[in-house]
């Protein structure tokens, strides 16, 4: 195999203090033989390449919450072991056991500890969204999420992800959706549903066609309830929440709708990698990882697009996606593009003035001041609030973790 854009002062970094470890201790260049990589993993490794290497001279950003000692490392889906996949499906059974920590002034259908995760990305929905935040919080979001799996739920693992740009042929093909014990669930049962339109039914830019699901999820470990929303469904069948906010008591079933054609059209390798390489710039990188479908391009971005491999209820839902156990799957991959993107020229992408680029409202709707990295991202019960610009680096800490 052709190995492309490789460090050659990488291949040579042998020598190393207990600030910098060597390549061979990080275990780079992990990945790079196996045959199954797509172009997109290829662009994650050399991205780490680079990473070892600015680490090995500029030692890590904050050496008292993130040490090589202490990194995790995030892997794909199936390379999971059944015993590994279990037990991250057994943890997110237990967040949805557990009591809810919201207050009940503010999410009065909030039922559990999964519950809480939802709300905070409803009720914030317009703020994260088409902002100058929306990789930070995302990113943040998603490792709030592992955090409370492994502390409050005895999860020994890492959270996983799922590279849409392996499965973009055949994704009821991968055994996250194989329907198994080993799996999140497999397609909803057929319901006769109409076209999906993106934005919206009242303005449809993307018309996204029925596939062979639609119903509620029977197969698979998650006999799942979804309390919270909708605010925006892709079904006009959803019950509506008895809350306009959408954070009332809706209970229902979880529905899916798998997309071969949503792969097969936004999410190939070509399409994720190309994502990454052909923008240098954070705002265009950004703005096309979310897509284009309020203007003429009909550009379903890679963010939108992961969401409507599922679709269905809650996924059609930009407001109360995350009440699919799918959304963190997704949103790892998201991050692992954005960690990519960034490694590809670490220190501006990471630390410097091509790190963030934004502004506070949704598309800039109404127009609105740029996001700052003194800007907060506030999780409300599910975490500590932090700084835009300790979000950055995936090893800045208390963020401590890479992707294989
Ligand atoms: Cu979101």
């Amino acid at each position: 195999m052709r190995i492309r854009g490789v460090p050659a002062a990488v291949t040579v970094l042998l020598s190393f203090t207990s600030a910098a470890p060597t390549t061979q201790q990080w275990g780079w260049p992990w990945g790079l033989q196996d045959p199954n990589s797509t172009e997109t993993d290829l662009l994650a490794y050399t991205g780490l390449g680079n990473l070892v290497a600015y680490t090995a001279e500029n030692g890590f950003p904050n050496p008292r919450s993130c040490t090589f000692e202490k990194l995790r490392v995030r892997s794909e889906w199936s390379t999971f072991s059944d015993d590994q996949k279990q037990e991250y499906i057994a943890a997110v059974q237990c967040m949805s056991k557990k009591p809810s920590k919201s207050s009940p002034d503010f999410a009065p259908g909030a039922r559990n500890r999964y519950d809480d995760f939802v709300a905070v990305h409803i009720n914030q929905t317009t703020t994260i969204h088409g902002t100058g935040n929306f990789l930070t919080w995302h990113r943040y979001f998603t490792w709030a999420y592992e955090q409370a799996l492994r502390n409050e739920c005895g999860y020994q693992g890492s959270q996983p992800y799922w590279n849409w740009a392996r499965y973009s042929e055949d994704p009821l093909g991968s055994s996250l959706f194989d329907g198994s014990d080993y799996s999140i669930g497999g397609n909803g049962k057929y319901v006769k549903e109409g076209e999906v339109n993106i934005p919206s039914n009242a303005a449809p830019s993307i018309v996204l066609p029925p596939q062979q699901g639609g119903g509620c999820v029977t197969s698979g470990p998650f006999n799942w309830t979804v309390n919270l929303g909708p605010v925006s469904p892709a079904y006009n069948d959803t019950p509506v929440n008895p809350l306009q906010s959408g954070l009332g008591y809706n209970p229902r079933c979880l529905r899916r709708d798998i997309s071969q054609y949503v792969t097969s059209h936004f999410l190939t390798d070509a399409n994720v990698s190309s994502l990454i390489s052909a923008n240098a710039d954070i705002y265009w990188f950004q703005t096309f990882m979310q897509g284009d479908f309020f203007a003429s391009s009909n550009y379903l971005g890679v963010h939108t697009a992961g969401h409507f491999v599922v679709g269905g209820d809650p996924g059609g839902d930009l407001f109360s996606s995350p009440a699919d156990p799918y959304f963190f799957l997704h949103h790892a991959m998201i991050d692992r593009v954005f960690w990519t993107w960034q490694n590809q020229d670490v220190k501006p992408r990471t630390f410097g003035d091509n790190s963030l680029s934004g502004t506070i409202t949704l598309n800039n709707v109404p127009p609105s001041r740029n996001t700052t990295k003194d800007d907060l991202i506030d999780l409300g019960v599910n975490a500590p609030p932090i700084r835009i610009k300790d979000t950055l680096s995936t090893i800045g800490g208390p963020l401590c973790y890479i992707y294989a």
